[in-house]
This record gives structure tokens, sequence and C-alpha cells, in this order.
């Protein structure tokens, strides 16, 4: 059973007010949040879900929190208002713009993707310093932190690992990027901590690939091909892919991507040698997505018409990422292959979304 796992601090703090503890998840109404909320309140009945997204909740979400709220991250005195009623032990940030979405509208992406992240962290550090617990930000963060220049240093820095390669090329990047090194300096430096003080928060970031659901379709991502490809075939279309055949990225299902935020909170925190970690499945090239889609779905049809912005942040990002910090540090595996993928949770899944059982 998943119990949120506040970090006790040393050091007590005011009693807490009459604060209802709760988990608060932004980002409540997208593609990670609709699947992430139903995880936390399978994990357990007692657990407190609060859902905020710019959208009013859907009843599935609803059913699942304790309150939802239609509002913004960037609105701090919304979040002020919910800090006065609740103590958050964990806060699951995941509302963002993302990167073509960002690329088309930079400043508001800089306002909502950064700013939200540093009210996210004001709540939290506040909480912290109301109640002598350390609640936990876990952060999707993304490959797009990464950047190379040429299709050449693509191709030579093959599996980049998280140190490597950090000069985005995109806003979303580099807000990504940004906020997690925020993240890391309220973990470990904020007020001159010394080592293994707890810090005014827990920040933890995965920065994910590309994420293929079953029941969803991104929209304002550019890894949205895979899944955009994936979901014309189940319903008989054709699919214009807006990038090259041989523009290779990694991927992963959603229910692993799930899995890894939920892995990733339930960690000691004295085992995580690192704030921010690189989780992958497969890496294929578009070709290889469409090829083996098309072995499942013979009527496919891809037509591959790029998109100038579009592929020149794709061939900006790492051709894959190297896991095993992760896997070292809390366990993280692979569940897929691409083929696994398709054969044991997508065409199921598609078939049912679809109602082609
Ligand atoms: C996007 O394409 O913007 C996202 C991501 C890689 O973070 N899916």
């Amino acid at each position: 059973m998943l119990e949120a796992r506040p970090t006790e601090s040393k050091t007590p703090g005011r009693p807490a007010q009459k604060r209802q503890p709760a988990v608060l998840v932004t980002g409540a109404g997208g593609e990670m949040g609709h699947g992430l909320i139903r995880a936390l309140a399978e994990s357990s009945e007692q657990l407190s879900i609060v859902g905020l997204d710019l959208r009013p909740a859907t009843d599935e979400i609803a059913d699942c929190c304790s309150e939802t709220l239609a509002g913004d991250v960037r609105d701090q005195s919304l979040l002020d208002g919910l800090a006065r009623r609740y103590h958050f032990t964990q806060v699951y940030h995941l509302a963002a713009l993302l990167s073509t979405s960002a690329e088309q509208a930079p400043i508001q992406a800089f306002e909502v993707n950064l700013g939200g992240t540093m009210n996210l962290l004001r709540l939290a550090i506040e909480t912290r310093d109301q109640t002598g617990v350390t609640p936990q930000v876990l952060f999707p963060s993304t490959i797009a932190v990464y950047g190379v220049p040429t299709l050449e240093a693509k191709l030579a820095a093959g599996s980049v690992a998280e140190h490597e390669c950090l000069e985005p090329r995109t806003m979303y990047g580099c807000n990504k990027l940004s906020a997690e090194q925020l993240g890391r300096y309220f973990t470990l430096h904020h007020r001159q901590l010394q080592p293994g003080e707890p810090g005014s928060v827990d920040f933890r970031a995965i920065r994910f690939p590309g994420i293929i659901s079953a029941d969803t379709i991104p929209t304002g991502g550019t890894t949205d091909y895979g899944p955009q490809m994936l979901h014309a075939a189940a319903q008989d279309k054709p699919y214009q892919c807006f990038v090259r055949p041989d523009s290779r990225l990694p991927f992963m299902t959603m229910p692993e991507a799930i899995e890894a935020m939920l892995s990733l909170a339930a960690a000691e925190r004295s085992t995580l040698t690192r704030t921010a970690y690189n989780v992958r499945s497969f890496a294929p090239t578009a070709a290889e997505l469409a090829e083996t889609i098309g072995a499942r779905f013979p009527a496919l049809e891809v037509g591959f018409e790029p998109h100038p912005g579009r592929q020149m942040i794709v061939d900006g990002w790492p051709a894959d990422v190297d896991d095993r910090a992760a896997a070292k540090d809390w366990g993280w595996s692979a569940r897929h292959t691409l083929e696994t993928a398709l054969d044991e949770y997508l065409i199921p899944g598609l078939r049912r979304h679809y109602g082609r059982t």
C-alpha cells in the first residue's frame, strides 16, 4: 500500500494547525494526472487527494479526490488558500506547457513551467516551516533538458547520463532544467543545510521520455507522433508523421511512467544520490515505430511530412538516455520493449478504448 511518505524533521517546527493532511496533484486532468490520481486513490482509501487543473475535473477524477479545483498554478492566492486548509505531505506537480506549445508561447511557458513550479516549492517550504515535516515534491521532468547541437553529435552522444549534454534548445527544456535546479537547491542547500539535515523540501524528479497511453492522445508535445500514429492505426486512419523516418527518441508506456513516479516517491531519501533521474523503455526511430505498429495493424498508412520546427526539437534531443542511476538507487526497471508494450498493454487497451473487443 502506497502512503504519502513525508520526511520527518529533526528540528520540530510549530505544531500543525487543524489542517488536513493531503496529497496535492497539479495538472490533475492531464494525461498523466488521470492515471496517477487513480493509482493514488487505489493505493489507500484514507489518502486525501486534492486535484488542481485549469479545467474543471471530470467525474472520474472527482470521484478519486476529496476536493478538485479549477485554477492556475500561477495564482498565488489560490495556493495560499489551499495551504490554509491542508497540510500537503506530497505534491505531484504535473501542470506544464509541453515542448511544442512552449515554443509557440515562450513567455507563458516560462510563467507556468517555472513560475508555477516556484509557487509550488514555496507552498512546500511554508508547509515545512509550519509543521516541521518536509513535504515531498514529485516532478515530471523531461528529456528536453538535454540538447545536442547536430545530428552527428546526437549519434555520438548515444545514451546520455543525467549530467551530460545539459544545454537545452527549447523553452520547455530551459524551464524544466531550471525547475530541477530550484528543487535541488531547496532540497540540499537552502538555509545552508548541513549534510544529512532534512531540506526545506524533498524534491524528486524523473526525466521522462515520450509517453504512450492506450487511453489518451497528447497535445502540445513533440513526442506526440508516437501515440498519434498508434491511435490513428487503432481507428483505421492514415497518419502523416511530422518528423523524418530516421528520427530516434526514447519512449515508455503510461503505466510504466506512473509506476516510476510512485516508486521514486516510495524510495528512502537516503538511497537517492540525485534529485533527477532518467528512465526509458525503448528507443525506436519513427520508421521502426511505423513498421512495428504496421505489423499489427496492416491497413495502417504512414506518410512522413517533417515539420521544420518540430523536427529541429527532435533532432536536438538525445536518441536515448542512460537509466542506470534510477535502477541502482530505487529499483527502476523497464517493463516493456516496443513489441511487448504493443501486445500486452497498448493494443488490448486501444481495443477497449475504441470499443473493438
Ligand atoms: C514533449 O514532447 O514535450 C513531452 C516531453 C518529452 O517531455 N512529451
